[in-house]
């Protein structure tokens, strides 16, 4: 072949090394419920979709949530997560940030806390959702003590993300049905960090009957935003898990903790919209899914 034409036909070298920045990377420690739209069968796609490595650490296999569709099956994997730990650290891998929600008993939560010891390190996020209640009371599964074993494991969290319910829980305090006042809000925010965890989210947060979202509070700065959307009747199964794996997905993308509350309330409202329009039972969770395309480019 001729010289010049092979030079002329031959690919271009195209460079993407300075313009791609890392990928980040997750591991999410929840449950994986079969049917219902929870946990990682939420939190995988969604994280994913926001173009987020998203490793997963399954706690428990349930056929469904527990929220309202009796007879679920529920096969334990507590005895699974400190061998995955072991594999992956002699692999050396390392995560941005660590996911943890639904846990199934107290040697569960023990078990995740070390594995939280394992793996954190000074730059990556450590996030925990004390799953455990809603509507002012436990989960049925949950016996009365075990808020106090959530609580611990709270303390060893960069950011955790009760709702109001848990927040009450967590923090020992009546639980109040709402609307709030924002002094109100605030103080629980204090209380909720004084536990030690830097960052904290509250969901639930509502001044009326027409709005519902979400509070941040930063103690390095003392600083507190919120985010509010249109509240609908009903109450849906994993709205919360929705939340957080939005929350942490647009927090790694590089955005701040109030735009990520703002994304992730205005993600959930959405999806809440569409499935209450659908007529869907409630039961069988949110349809984020139709969300998930946007999700790409939020970090923008
Ligand atoms: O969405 C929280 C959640 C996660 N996992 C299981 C649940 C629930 C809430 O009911 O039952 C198994």
């Amino acid at each position: 072949m001729n010289a010049n034409l092979s030079k002329q036909h031959a690919p271009k070298q195209i460079s993407t090394k300075q313009h791609t920045p890392k990928q980040k990377r997750v591991a999410a420690i929840h449950d994986i419920s079969g049917f219902g739209r929870c946990s990682l069968t939420v939190a995988l796609p969604i994280i994913s979709a926001a173009g987020i490595e998203c490793s997963v650490v399954p706690t428990a296999l349930l056929s469904t949530h527990t929220g309202g569709l009796e007879g679920f099956t529920y096969r334990d994997l507590t005895d699974d997560i400190l061998p995955i730990a072991n594999h992956w650290q002699g692999l050396g891998l390392g995560f941005d940030a660590l996911y943890s929600g639904f846990l199934g008993s107290f040697r569960q939560v023990e078990i995740v806390s070390e594995f939280i010891d394992r793996f954190r390190t000074e730059d990556n996020l450590v996030m925990v959702d004390p799953v455990m209640a809603d509507n002012g009371a436990l989960y049925k599964t949950f016996s009365s003590d075990f808020p106090k074993e959530m609580r611990k494991l709270c303390k060893k969290a960069d950011l955790i993300v009760p709702n109001m319910t848990e927040a009450a829980l967590i923090t020992e305090e009546t639980y109040i049905t709402g609307p709030y006042s924002e002094d109100y809000i605030a103080a629980n925010l204090k209380k909720l960090a004084s536990l030690g965890s830097k960052l904290v989210v509250l969901t639930g947060v509502h001044f009326d009957n027409e709005a519902i979202g979400a509070a941040a509070y930063d103690s390095a700065t003392g600083r507190v935003d919120y985010a509010m959307a249109s509240r609908l009747p009903g109450f849906y199964p994993g709205t919360g898990d929705v939340f957080g794996s939005v929350l942490l997905a647009v927090l790694l993308q590089g955005q701040s903790l109030a735009k990520a509350i703002g994304i992730a309330v205005d993600f959930v409202a959405s999806s809440i919209s569409r499935t209450y329009e659908a007529g869907t039972d409630s039961r069988f969770g949110i349809n984020f899914e139709a969300g998930l395309g946007a999700l790409a480019n939020m970090g923008q």
